[in-house]
């Protein structure tokens, strides 16, 4: 598959792009930046250091934008990622000079309108240019986003996942975008259950591989703060679990169903709120359909969101493989 992967240079970043450059049935078209747990010139530098390590310095980064839409404020997560976004390593500059010219949005409309695919691993602030841009380059083309939850639960905010709550408004517009089918929504659901445990860690640790030599220090950075939410002892690795469901999506368990953001002001402002009353509605027939949106007689909305296959289970064993397997064992 040919796939334009846009991201905001951070850990999981890393692992997710890393994992991508071993896939053969994977070309990747192009690499677009956005700002999101680094300012955008720093989520550049960082790709272009990630794609060297993962042996594809061939493959271009595009400048994207920092997010710019009405957002609630999120403090940088450098207990997550660190100041350079990459876990304070020490990591060289990257060998190569420069990005290249063409800006992101550019990119993913033109990548869009050829077929590619589409993975965003930050905030959605350079898709929705590009699909306000043209319209109709999404129907050619498949979305996988790192985004959101199919419940309630945050981490950037008590109900918002950092990547929507950073830029609700681009999410909204690109969830609702017109796409060959619908997006698929890789959500805090599932992320806090595909993680690495002691076992992956050990693994990487030994270094046998290109990929666990790079991927091991920013990973330990990493592991310190960014499991907090998850069980005792494990670590999430949100956007590597996008890239498989990108590519495999067997990877995850979906269900198309209605999917709204909250770009207003409010306490759940970047929340994704996914209508999962569909699924206990299915059971019958026909299922009772409330009235459209906020007209019912309970005052509750309809359901009337973009239709989105939001993952709701995840083989969590092939994850941890796949890891095992990056690092060589
Ligand atoms: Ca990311």
């Amino acid at each position: 598959m040919r796939l334009v992967v846009d991201s905001d240079g951070g850990i999981d970043d890393a692992a997710a792009i890393v994992w991508l450059c071993g896939r053969p049935d994977v070309e990747i078209a192009a690499v677009t930046a956005v700002g999101g747990n680094v300012e955008v010139r720093q989520a550049a530098r960082n790709l272009r250091i990630i794609l060297e390590a993962a042996g594809r310095p061939d493959v271009p980064v595009h400048i994207g934008s920092d997010p710019t839409d009405p957002a609630p404020h999120i403090p940088r997560p450098t207990f997550i990622h660190g100041e350079d976004g990459l876990g304070d390593v020490g990591l060289p500059d990257p060998r190569r000079g420069a990005d290249a010219d063409t800006p992101a949005v550019e990119v993913l409309v033109r990548e869009m309108r050829r077929g590619a695919s589409v993975l965003t691993l930050g905030p959605m602030t350079n898709l929705a240019a590009a699909v306000r841009a043209d319209a109709g380059a999404a129907r050619s083309s498949r979305l996988t986003l790192m985004g959101g939850s199919a419940r309630a639960e945050g981490n950037a905010r008590p109900s918002a996942e950092a990547n929507v709550a950073n830029d609700p408004l681009a999410a909204a517009t690109s969830l609702a975008a017109e796409w060959a089918t619908p997006p698929v929504m890789v959500g805090l659901n599932v992320t806090h259950r595909a993680t690495l445990r002691e076992t992956e860690f050990d693994s990487l640790a030994r270094r046998q591989t290109a990929a666990a030599a790079f991927l091991y220090g920013p990973l330990s950075f990493y592991r310190r703060n960014a499991g907090t939410l998850c069980a005792e002892g494990e670590t999430p690795c949100h956007d590597l679990l996008a890239a498989m469901a990108a590519v495999r999506p067997d990877v995850l368990g979906v269900e198309v169903l209605p999917v709204e953001v909250d770009t207003g002001g409010s306490a759940a402002w970047g929340q994704t709120v996914v209508d999962l009353r569909q699924l206990a509605w299915r059971r019958f027939s026909p299922p009772p359909r409330p009235t459209p949106a906020g007209s019912g007689p309970d005052g509750n909305a309809g359901g009337t969101g973009a239709a989105v296959a939001v993952g709701l289970t995840v083989d969590v064993d092939y994850f941890r493989a796949a890891i095992r397997q990056l690092a060589g064992e």
